[in-house]
């Protein structure tokens, strides 16, 4: 029989006898890599950069993993571990690219999907069995899509709460699955290590193996008291935690109000065909985002700081809602030529942005030819980009921008190869 379900609150279930899954993709960085240089796989795997430079290890295989090595160790410590080991820089637009397909393919199952991390997800599956057959099967075709389309491992937890749900995948990794049945979490939990459960950092851990306790089990028997004594308020969580009682929900993330990107120049510039080829590249982040959300944004926002770090923003507000790329970059090409003929100062950092977002519900046969092929077309470059990545694909505006390379305000270079796979 489905459960009840209560009352919706933003988009948040209230549901009695909750199912929860955990979702966590397996050596993320490191599996990205092997997806698209299948030599690597089954072999010894870091990625965090060159084993002589400074830093740490972001991901290892598991291959790696059993020479000792684990994320946060020196990269010289690592080498010294495991000589053979390959080392790869990384590359973070790639990894988040991932992320946005892994989270795509979550949604389809359930729209109740609160993201934790790139790599790593809550769903409320509450109900779903009637379309799976059961939970484990549809937590099974999860981990088949994943497969087949992004060529990575995810391990599955299945519990009556969070909680749970987090240490069973964790605990059935690599490329696992664990289904705990209500009733069990206690039993469940009981006999792992303390340092297992959410929450229970390295300091907690000592504090609470100072005191004699070793395993969940013993954390779950003891006293509230004697827990908040140690541990104040969040001793009262690590307690229900170590019961298996975790009455958080799934929350999907509220909505975006507005989207935005902006980019901080090398070296100020009053190149008018680098502003606007950087304008270009940046509208079309914009809206890629947007038609990626479903939205028609009615408001475009330019903003500009300038040598001296005044920062002014621009705004317009469109007569039709659009999620054309074309209208962002001229409404924002308008703002930006009216600015640069009231300011003459350098410019250092350009951003542009749109608000008030309106759902998309127009069909393509109700715009005009023109506008309906501008959207064929975005929708078209789109496609390509979620295969290809972002800067698969260089649009006339932006080649301006092939040896150049600011930094955006997302922290990544801004890269133009004509294939960044
Ligand atoms: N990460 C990082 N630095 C860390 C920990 C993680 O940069 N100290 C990045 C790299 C990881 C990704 O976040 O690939 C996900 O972190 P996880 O803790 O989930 O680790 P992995 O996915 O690499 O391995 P696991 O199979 O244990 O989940
Ligand atoms: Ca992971």
């Amino acid at each position: 029989m489905l459960p009840t379900v209560r009352s919706f609150t933003k988009g948040v279930r209230l549901i009695s006898n909750p199912v929860i899954m955990h979702i966590d993709l397996d050596a993320f960085f490191v599996s990205v890599e092997q997806a698209l240089n299948p030599e690597l796989k089954g072999k010894p795997v870091v990625v965090g950069g060159r084993p002589d430079r400074r830093g740490v290890v972001a991901s290892a295989s598991y291959e790696a993993r059993a020479f000792g090595l684990h994320a946060g160790m020196p990269l010289a410590t690592a080498c010294r571990l495991c000589p053979q080991a390959t080392f790869i820089q990384g590359s973070f637009p790639r990894y988040r690219h991932a992320s946005q397909r892994f989270m795509a393919i979550l949604a389809d199952f359930s729209p109740y999907l609160e993201p934790v991390s790139l790599d790593e997800a809550y769903l409320d599956v509450t109900g779903f069995e009637s379309i799976y057959g059961s939970i484990h099967q549809m937590a099974v075709a999860i981990k088949k899509r994943i497969k087949a389309e992004l060529e990575l491992c995810a391990s599955v937890g299945i519990a009556s709460c969070k909680v749970v749900a987090k240490v069973a995948s964790e605990l059935s990794k690599p490329n696992g699955l664990l289904d705990i049945a209500r009733g069990n979490e206690r039993s469940f939990l009981a006999p792992l290590p303390i340092g297992k459960l959410p929450g229970i950092g390295k300091k907690t851990e000592r504090v609470l193996k100072d005191s004699g306790i070793t395993t969940i089990g013993e954390l779950s028997i003891m006293p509230l008291t004697t827990v908040k004594s140690h541990f104040g308020a969040s001793g009262e969580i690590l307690h229900r935690f170590a019961n298996g009682i975790d009455g958080r929900k799934v929350e999907p993330p509220a909505e975006a109000k507005s989207i935005s990107r902006e980019t901080t120049f090398g070296k100020d510039t009053r190149n008018r065909p680098r502003l606007t080829a950087t304008l270009r590249y940046l509208s079309e982040r914009v809206g890629s985002e947007l038609r990626q959300y479903g939205k028609q944004a009615r408001c475009v926002t330019l903003k500009l700081r300038y040598a001296d770090f005044t920062t002014i923003t621009r705004r317009h507000s469109l007569r039709q809602a659009s999620d054309a790329d074309q209208t962002i970059f001229d409404t924002g090409l308008q703002l930006l030529n009216q600015a640069l003929s009231q300011q003459k100062q350098p410019i250092r950092l350009i951003g542009i942005g749109v608000s008030s977002l309106v759902e998309s519900g127009r069909q393509l046969d109700m715009l005009d030819s023109s506008a309906q092929r501008l959207a064929q077309l975005n929708r078209a470059i789109d496609r390509i980009r979620q295969k290809y990545g972002f800067t698969s694909i260089q649009t006339g505006r932006t080649l301006l921008l092939k040896d150049s390379f600011p930094t955006t305000g997302e922290g990544y270079t801004l890269q133009t190869p004509s294939l960044s796979r």
